[in-house]
């Protein structure tokens, strides 16, 4: 190889040399790699067919069952400066993250392929994408890279054009708990992962590239890497507005991005169109605007829960050629898991069904599958330049306090809005569920940089000239005293996209808050919807003793990125704090 690709096949040389594998493989994406790598790993037991009347071209992966899901306690960035990956992060000195990796990945491959995985995030011909290289073991990894990235010969012709790419080093290693980290090493562009094959912790393109380390590599460059999907709402005069939204995982992106209009819309015209249902990469544009593109090709989506009722397109897209890992299996070999017809007969383990042992699929099984399958895929989703943001929009799990919908004044209060977002936490990721934390802009677990600075960064986008999408934050989870959910979501959730969509078209006026601007009376379309006047009003009460506590609760957070904390979002959260006095004060006279 000569030019641009010498760096790469020397740092491929370097990796082989060190991991010592017994062959290196480079992967060109084509369908023949892909059928051979399926057969190899149904010889091997590491994909198990599914029935090919029901689910042709589809496949169950059963992973190691203490590799589930992310590790957010084992994964680091590492920077030469502590502060520079912030109290969000664990750190290591470079050096010895390095050290410690490479100790680990000394032989590892031994008698195992290494795969050398190009790949591009984002359209291929996009100024937006960006390219990496995954070099790993594993053929379950790089059958999900084929999925979810462009990857093979383009990707790697693009990266012998640009010469630049993100090296990312990946071991399953021994499957092993204690032998188990995933390094980020964002001034060199680099990750190591070792001791896992699950998703978030392997498809390095995934959450180590398109999140934690482009988030870095978009501050250099002045564009945003976020954790959130991307939907086009066609009205039904014809007009598109696209919307981006941060949720933290497993809160209901998926569902969102592929949403089913009630009956009443459908007839009115209402469409919905899926551009993405993770990451957003976003770029103002020559008119102001912000642009989006999604960097992935595909869905890695959580499976329990996805229901004919919650989210059809989603059934639909996995019906073929997908991947299915950790769900239950029929006795006629289907892939089941809570919301589907039918009776599991073998759990997650492969152990025959027995509800002591626990829920037949695990809560936080997947499915990997080509976003083209989507019945509602966007035509838009491959352009080039992305689509333009009318709104964007942040949530999470909040039981109470939240109202169903709300609306920022203004950019530096949707700022505000999506550092002090906070949800209960979900088995997206090891560790306790259903606990709150602060999880500012759905990003706790993905910025690649510290949040102070990350803050500032989402701020400097406020310039003369911009147009910036409108803010809003949704709450789809609040329940009432017996702990049942007040709002009915999934397709539902398009009447709060419709009020926003009128908001951003200057056709509602809403009603001003202290902490923002909600619906006014009848402004929310509920016709059709068996929504109790209790419910209705709850959705969208204001409870200024709660909300003071609330506010305090998030400048105290906040405090925790100081001193890089910028001082305007310091004075937003006592603007509004200080507004909320004044109407405390107002109720008490
Ligand atoms: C995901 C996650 O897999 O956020 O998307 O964990
Ligand atoms: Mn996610």
């Amino acid at each position: 190889m000569t030019g641009k690709l010498a760096a790469l096949e020397r740092w491929v040389n370097e990796a082989a040399a060190l991991a010592r594998p017994a062959r290196v493989h480079w992967c060109d994406g084509s369908d023949a790699e892909y059928r051979e790598l399926v057969r190899q790993m149904l010889a091997s037991g590491e994909l198990l067919g599914l029935n090919p009347d029901t689910h042709p071209g589809c496949y169950l992966h059963r992973s190691h069952p203490s590799d589930v899901a992310r590790v957010e306690h084992l994964t680091y960035v590492c920077t030469r400066e502590r502060d520079d990956a912030g109290p969000n992060n664990h750190w290591l000195p470079p050096a010895e993250a390095h050290a410690k990796m490479d100790a680990l990945f000394d032989g590892c491959m031994a008698g195992r392929t290494m795969y050398v995985v190009p790949y591009c995030m984002g359209p291929i011909d996009s100024p937006l994408a960006r390219c990496g290289v995954e070099l790993t073991d594993s053929p379950y990894v790089v059958a999900n890279m084929r999925i979810m990235t462009r990857m093979g010969e383009a990707a790697l012709a693009r990266i012998g054009r640009e010469g630049r790419f993100v090296k990312g080093l990946h071991s399953i290693g021994e499957l092993d708990p204690e032998r188990r980290f995933i390094m980020h090493f964002p001034e060199e562009l680099s990750i190591k992962s070792y001791g896992s094959g699950y998703g978030g912790n392997a498809l390095l393109g995934k959450k180590c590239h398109a999140l934690r380390i482009a988030s870095w590599q978009a501050r250099a460059e002045g564009w945003l890497a976020e954790h959130m999907l991307i939907v086009g709402i066609e009205t039904p005069r014809g007009d598109t507005h696209y919307i981006a939204a941060a949720f933290p995982s497993a809160c209901g992106k998926t569902n969102l991005a592929m949403l089913i209009p009630p009956e009443g819309y459908r007839r009115d015209g209402w469409k919905v169109w899926t551009v993405g249902d993770d990451i957003c990469w976003m770029r103002p544009g020559a008119d102001g605007r912000l642009y989006a593109i999604n960097p992935e090709a595909g869905f890695f989506g959580v499976a329990p829960g996805t229901s004919a009722a919650s989210n059809p397109n989603a059934l639909a897209t996995v019906a073929h050629d997908a991947i299915f890992t950790n769900v239950a299996l029929t006795a006629d070999g289907r892939p089941w898991w809570d919301g589907l017809p039918g009776a599991p007969a073998f759990d997650w383990q492969g152990r025959p069904y027995d509800p002591a042992n626990g829920p037949a699929a695990h809560p936080n099984s997947r499915f990997t599958v080509s976003a083209r399958q989507c019945p509602t895929w966007s035509p838009h989703a491959e352009d080039a330049l992305g689509v333009p943001l009318s709104a964007i929009v942040f949530g999470g799990r909040r039981p109470a306090l939240l109202p169903l919908v709300m609306e920022a004044r203004d950019w530096t209060h949707g700022v505000l809005m999506g550092a002090a977002m906070g949800s209960e936490t979900t088995a997206a990721a090891t560790g306790a569920v259903g606990v709150l934390r602060r999880d500012p802009m759905a990003m706790k677990p993905f910025c690649g940089y510290h949040y102070g600075d990350y803050f500032a960064h989402w701020l400097s986008f406020d310039q003369p000239g911009a147009k910036l999408p409108k803010v809003f934050h949704v709450n789809w989870f609040r329940k009432d005293a017996e702990g049942k959910y007040l709002w009915p979501g999934f397709g539902d959730n398009l009447r709060v996209l419709e009020w926003m969509i009128a908001r951003v078209e200057g056709r509602l006026r809403g009603r001003e808050t202290p902490v923002g601007i909600l619906p006014a009376a009848d402004e929310l379309k509920l016709d059709g919807l068996d929504l109790p006047p209790a419910a209705r009003h709850e959705l969208l009460a204001l409870d200024i003793p709660g909300w003071r506590a609330e506010l305090a609760a998030i400048g105290q957070d906040l405090e925790a990125y100081a001193p890089r904390l910028p001082d305007r979002l310091r004075r937003e959260q006592q603007r509004i704090a200080a507004a909320l006095a004044a109407a405390a004060a107002a109720q008490a006279a």
